[in-house]
């Protein structure tokens, strides 16, 4: 008899609408719906690591199917800054604040990081995306969300905010981290229906 694969809903905690947009709009290519999760309270720790930030706001709460983004802006010549405070730089200095921090200096290289936790049978599963790039010298286009009007990702010249969301999806470090969350979900899945 043949069976359907068993379709799997993730509940993204987040209060962030592209993000739920972005990762559905990837994993739906693997049969995996995503559905946003407002009822769970997402506790944020300060740490300077993306990694333990997701953990312990998974560990915290720790349901089957339970998934906890954050992610990043790494500018190389502030030596990372803004990194995981980079909700908080958007909120208080913005895109341009950050950009006049750049003035005078070297390099104008950066990157976005993404870790995404998953909560499986009490235990929380770490999936990474990184996406290489620079800094434009002005805010341009008006798609994305965040940093996308001043991010340029290598082998483009236009930014994150000009390019679409269907370039963007396939290049950005959100993108790179939910196929490895996908990829790992799909060998779980081929195991178990091989069993
Ligand atoms: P949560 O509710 O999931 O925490 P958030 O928007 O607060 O959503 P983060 O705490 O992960 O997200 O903060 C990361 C910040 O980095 C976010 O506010 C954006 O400004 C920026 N960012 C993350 N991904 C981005 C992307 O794909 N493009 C542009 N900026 C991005």
């Amino acid at each position: 008899m043949n069976q359907e694969p068993a379709m799997i809903t993730l509940r993204f905690v987040t209060r962030n609408q592209h993000k739920v947009k972005e990762a559905s709009s990837i994993l739906s290519r693997y049969g995996i719906n995503v559905v946003m999760e407002n009822s769970v309270n997402k506790v944020e720790i300060q740490s300077d690591s993306l990694e333990d930030i997701v953990t312990y706001a998974l560990k915290l709460n720790c349901i089957n199917w339970l998934v906890v983004e954050d992610d990043g802006l790494f500018v190389d010549s502030l030596n990372g800054f803004p990194g995981p405070y980079s909700e908080y730089v958007y909120r208080t200095i913005g895109l341009r604040g950050l950009l006049r921090l750049l003035q005078g200096s070297e390099g104008r290289n950066a990157y976005f990081k993404s870790v995404v936790g998953l909560c499986i049978n009490n235990e929380v599963k770490l999936f990474t995306g990184i996406v290489k790039g620079k800094l434009s010298e002005e805010p341009r286009g008006s798609g994305g969300f965040g940093y996308d009007p001043v991010f340029i990702p290598d082998g483009y010249d236009l930014t994150f905010a000009e390019m679409g969301e269907e370039l963007k999806n396939k290049l950005s470090h959100r993108s790179r981290a939910f196929n490895n969350l996908a990829g790992y979900l799909t060998r779980i899945l081929d195991s178990i229906q091989g069993a």
